[in-house]
């Protein structure tokens, strides 16, 4: 089995359903998808003026290392059209972020985020989330 369990969370407000199709595609062809969590619309967090967006999650086994997964991510959010701005929480093709690392969290939206802790939960039922 490949080494590293890793859930991915996923979300798009700019064509989603197309954009967070491709991601998966491309994620299947590189990784070993073992589930997908639901996809459900959310409210925008952080900034209002735009699109509701659609959120999930991806449980993932991979060869690559913590490194190398961050920018093979950050490669695929560029190559499906990402544009960073100033504005950290506004409109996106896609995000791909790192939530769970081999049973750790890493990120501290899966704690701050209803729905991403919900996504994760749906992954793996069994992990610890927060105190
Ligand atoms: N991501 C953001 C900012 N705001 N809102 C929702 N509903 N979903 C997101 O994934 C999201 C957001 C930047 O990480
Ligand atoms: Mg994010």
């Amino acid at each position: 089995m490949k080494p590293n369990r890793v859930v991915i969370g996923v979300g798009s407000n700019i064509r989603a359903e197309e954009n967070i199709g491709l991601a998966k595609a491309e994620i299947e062809s590189a990784h070993e998808l073992v589930k997908a969590s639901s996809f459900l619309k959310t409210e925008p967090v952080g900034f209002n003026d735009q699109d509701k967006f659609t959120n999930g999650a991806l449980l993932i086994h991979t060869e690559m290392d913590l490194g190398e997964l961050k920018s093979w991510l950050n490669n695929l959010e560029s190559k499906l059209g990402r544009v960073k701005t100033d504005n950290k929480n506004g409109p996106r093709t896609i995000d791909l972020d790192i939530l769970v690392w081999n049973g750790e969290v890493v990120d501290n939206d899966v704690t701050e985020r209803d729905f991403v802790k919900k996504s994760v939960k749906e992954l793996l039922p069994d992990l610890k989330i927060g105190i």
